[in-house]
């Protein structure tokens, strides 16, 4: 069967990392069939919708959708693509990888983040010239969905359980309403839980990552947190994520559109070919996803380098051992 991938690069390094993980998934033999779409920024700026109804069409429809970086029209682009699939969660792992320099090399935490929701409900105002308020939602039936899958999460790996990150002593109805929800759920699974509030849990990543396995969090909290795990690994170039849907979902990096090195053609594509690791399995590509991820691994280790690993090889350079190693 042909699975048919919509290819988003959007914006910045977005143009450069895509076509460095379409090169890599192009060596293996599974049957995939690609179909380019645009969005961001330069859309926009050419006088266009920076997410195309046929882009938004394209995505709605597809086996799975892997995806670059946005940029300033983040909001009217990765957003809706994620409500595109109903990705209900967006699972974004961080760990080390062994000849990576890294602050915290412990770290091994997977971070499963609410992804409709919260602060990204999109209820921005201007009520003055003064004063500009924004609307948090947190529902009973997004944080059950979350919790639901947390447990499948964690009882389908054998884990022991997971940590809720909230701050539900300030915003009492918000995250009461988000943690109260997921304790519900993960009790009547039988799954383990522990809490902690996430300015603490900041500090505790920075000490001790180590503690931490597997983190449920609202939606902002979870892009803030997994950057800051982001940085203790070795660098954004490191994260891959999943957003994920009941039907389809939608792979990309963590990072965005890195308009210090956009252009240069020195993005480390490790990220989005780790996201296509994950589109792999999620497809049930399972040794495809693998030999992937080894294939990752193998070129951290022994090179090539990009300069954010403190090397001073290419995206090219890095695409062209990837495929070496799988080929
Ligand atoms: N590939 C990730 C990306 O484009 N990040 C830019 C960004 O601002 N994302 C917001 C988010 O992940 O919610």
């Amino acid at each position: 069967m042909t699975e048919d991938i919509v290819v988003i690069p959007g914006d910045g390094i977005g143009q450069e990392v895509i076509p460095a993980a379409v090169s890599v998934l192009e060596t293996l033999d599974v049957d995939l069939s690609f179909t380019e779409a645009e969005a961001g920024d330069h859309v926009a700026a050419a006088g266009g919708d920076p997410l195309p109804a046929e882009t938004h069409e394209l995505a709605a429809n597809a086996d799975a959708t892997l995806f670059g970086a946005a940029g300033e029209s983040a909001a009217d682009v990765i957003l809706p693509l994620r409500a595109a699939v109903d990705s209900f969660v967006n699972v974004r792992p961080a760990r080390t990888y062994p000849g990576i320099e890294a602050v915290r090399p412990e770290t091994d935490i997977v971070f499963l983040r609410e992804n409709t929701e919260g602060v990204y409900a999109g209820h921005e105002d201007r009520l003055s010239e003064d004063v500009s308020t924004l609307t948090r939602v947190v529902t009973e039936s997004a944080s059950r969905r979350l919790a639901e899958y947390a447990c499948e999460y964690v009882t389908d790996r054998d884990l022991d359980g997971f940590t809720v990150a909230h701050k539900a002593n300030v915003m009492r109805e918000t995250d009461g309403r988000f943690r109260d929800a997921v304790f519900d759920v993960a009790e009547a699974n039988g799954v383990e839980t522990d809490e902690v509030l996430m300015d603490a849990l900041a500090m505790h990543l920075a000490l001790r990552p180590e503690e931490y396995d597997v983190v449920v969090t609202p939606n902002l909290a979870g892009d803030v947190l997994s950057d800051l795990a982001a940085g203790l690994v070795g660098g954004l170039g490191l994260l891959p994520s999943a957003n994920l849907g009941p039907d389809r979902g939608l792979f990309e990096p963590v990072h965005g559109t890195a308009p210090d090195i956009a252009g240069q053609g020195i993005a480390n594509p490790s990220a989005t070919v780790l996201s296509a690791a994950m589109m792999l399995e999620h497809l049930g590509y399972d040794s495809a996803g693998q030999r992937v991820r080894d294939a990752v691994e193998t070129v951290l280790e022994e090179g090539p380098r990009t300069p954010d690993l403190g090397g001073e090889a290419s995206t090219e350079d890095v695409t062209a051992a990837l495929v070496d190693a799988l080929e």
